[in-house]
């Protein structure tokens, strides 16, 4: 089997990058520059025609966004590591539906922010009333989280799994530029917290 998963630091990438480390299986790294452009060379066109970054290709077969990255991850080696519920299952519904509201919900509004707050876009494309909408959606939906975790450690089942890695990325990642009082949301803190110092996404952090 051959793995190649192709990653900037600090984007999307990072997601499925803790999903590879908390599966322990063999791949390859290859890092664009998204500054430089790499992503618009012809030769990562062929494995992503978005022009974006995480995209792997597993057995010459090439597969881009991160969500569906992950699941097929999962369903593929996550069960027998016990990081993954197995199709069919109770809980295999609620991860998809877990990890699908965190990428398409979440996820959504986290890039709204993105988008009208970060300096990597021009700013007369950046618009403040929205950035302001999309927070306050933002610490709603964190509020739907932490709802969610009273009285259970982790997002689905009873142990950690690649639910986690996927919310827990994203939520991370936006934290890093919107400033939100967590301390308002205990349970989601204390997840948080637990999901992130993990030792696998430690080791995407350092290096
Ligand atoms: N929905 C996509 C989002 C991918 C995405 O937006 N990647 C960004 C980094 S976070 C990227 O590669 N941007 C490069 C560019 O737009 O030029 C996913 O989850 O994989």
């Amino acid at each position: 089997m051959s793995i190649t998963f192709y990653y900037a630091p600090n984007t999307s990438a990072s997601r499925v990058h803790w999903v590879l480390e908390e599966l322990g299986i063999p791949y390859d790294k290859v890092k664009l520059d998204l500054r430089a452009g790499e992503q618009h060379k012809p030769e990562f066109l062929a494995i992503n025609p978005n022009a974006k970054v995480p995209a792997l290709v597993v057995d010459g077969t090439p597969m881009f966004e991160s969500l569906a990255i992950i699941i097929y991850l999962g369903d593929r080696f996550g069960v027998e590591k016990g990081l993954w519920p197995r199709v069919g299952s109770g809980e295999h519904a609620e991860a998809l539906a877990w990890s699908v509201w965190g990428s398409v919900t979440l996820g959504g509004t986290i890039f709204r922010l993105f988008y009208n707050t970060s300096e990597w876009f021009p700013a007369e494309s950046r618009n403040a009333p929205q950035a302001e909408t999309a927070r306050k959606e933002f610490e709603a939906q964190l509020g739907i989280l932490d709802q969610r975790l009273r009285g259970r450690e982790y997002l689905v089942g009873d142990h950690f799994t690649l639910v986690d890695a996927a919310n827990a990325a994203a939520i991370a990642w936006a934290l890093s530029f919107i400033k939100v009082d967590t301390t308002r949301l205990p349970d989601l803190s204390a997840w948080l917290e637990r999901s992130t110092q993990r030792p696998a996404n430690q080791a995407v952090h350092a290096g």
